[in-house]
């Protein structure tokens, strides 16, 4: 029967960017089993597929309570013929066969590097690192030197003793620079596979200089394993570039650092520190808080976020600014809010953000 208390507003949206998505899951056996799936096609090169699986376990992550009934779901987006079936085999089983059988599997296994849990990360470390690098031999040297510490997670106190060492190298070269945490940790989770930071300067050009001053001061200081120079190809008169996938052309690196441990916990091989991924960027002053909003994520909150703007308001979002194709023009904003106002989204703060 008809609930007339059901309203429209209350439906679940299908973009992430309309969902308020925290930490706290309350579908984990679902969205943790959609999630091996989409996984396992990745490895194998089927991104499409991919993101409808991922997508699923994103709007499942959303929802306020753990569904009860198999009925719920009917009135659910993002959910095509496959999660469905996947959803009714775990409420009606607890597993789904099909996820055990990849779990099982030699080649996802291996794919995977057997290392349990925290090889996932160890597969994205490499393959950002790759991506992202104009070497790929040198990533790789890196990604296999360094590879039993960055396959271990980065917690939120390892983030923190980062931010003090990157803020000291960023101050030290530019005095009115600043820094703020991004990605992952700045969304309120506890441990990430490396760690993003954000620099500011409030001067023109100076973007463009801070990041081989803080590298060489790292470079001195023999904290310093590896590095991979982006320098800025970014060109105002090119906006907006029709590239909305996570990449950007402002000044960033992309490094690998050494992190002095707090006990000296590997006093087997007499080493006191672990290697910690870390992303700098530094965007100009006045393209800040796009860099922000697009470097805060998460990956598919972004997605949906330009997907949204491009589709529903006739408007284009990257990192580097918002332009409104009606009226032919850019959209200031001085804050993110001001982003997702012009957007006519409600605001979402950075910990609901974990689509
Ligand atoms: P990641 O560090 O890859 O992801 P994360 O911090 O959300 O997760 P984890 O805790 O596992 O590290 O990327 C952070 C965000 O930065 C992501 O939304 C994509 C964005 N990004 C860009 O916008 N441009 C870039 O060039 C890169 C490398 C990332
Ligand atoms: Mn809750
Ligand atoms: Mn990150
Ligand atoms: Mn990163």
């Amino acid at each position: 029967c008809a609930h007339p208390s059901a309203k429209p507003e209350s439906a679940v949206s299908p973009y992430a960017c309309q969902r308020r998505t925290t930490l706290d899951n309350h579908n984990k056996i679902f969205t943790d089993a959609l999630e091996v799936l989409a996984e396992n096609l990745e490895l194998c090169g089927n991104q499409g597929p991919s993101l409808a699986f991922r997508r699923a376990a994103s709007m499942l992550k959303s929802l306020p309570a753990a569904l009860r009934r198999l009925e719920e779901t009917q009135h659910l987006p993002c959910l095509g013929e496959h999660s469905r079936a996947i959803i009714e085999e775990i409420s009606e089983c607890g597993s789904s066969s099909r996820v055990e059988e990849i779990l099982n599997d030699e080649r996802y296994r291996t794919m995977k590097f057997s290392q349990g849990n925290s090889s996932h990360i160890f597969f994205r470390q490499c393959k950002s690192l790759v991506c992202h690098s104009i070497s790929y031999s040198s990533a790789l040297v890196a990604g296999f030197l360094f590879y039993e510490d960055i396959s271990k997670p980065v917690s939120r106190t390892e983030a923190s003793a980062l931010k003090i060492i990157v803020e000291e190298a960023v101050i030290c070269v530019n005095p009115s620079a600043t820094v703020s945490i991004t990605g992952g940790f700045r969304r309120g989770k506890e441990f990430g596979h490396d760690v993003d930071f954000i620099i500011k300067t409030p001067e023109a050009g100076q973007e463009d200089v801070i990041l081989p001053a803080v590298i060489k001061r790292f470079k001195s200081q023999n904290i310093l394993l590896y590095s991979d120079l982006q320098e800025s190809t970014f060109d105002l008169r090119k906006l907006p570039t029709h590239c909305f996938e996570a990449m950007d052309h402002f000044s960033k690196c992309f490094l690998i650092i050494k992190l002095k441990r707090e006990q000296e916990t590997d006093a087997r091989a007499g080493k006191d520190w672990r290697a910690v991924r870390v992303d700098l960027v530094a965007p100009p002053l006045e393209r800040f808080t796009y860099a922000l909003l697009g470097w805060t994520g998460s990956t598919l909150f972004l997605r949906d976020l330009r997907r949204f703007a491009r589709l529903e308001r006739g408007k284009l979002l990257d990192n580097h600014a918002l332009y409104d194709k009606a009226t032919n023009t850019f959209l200031p904003a001085k804050t993110e809010e001001d982003i997702f106002a012009h957007l006519g989204l409600e605001y979402i703060e950075p910990w609901q953000r974990n689509a």
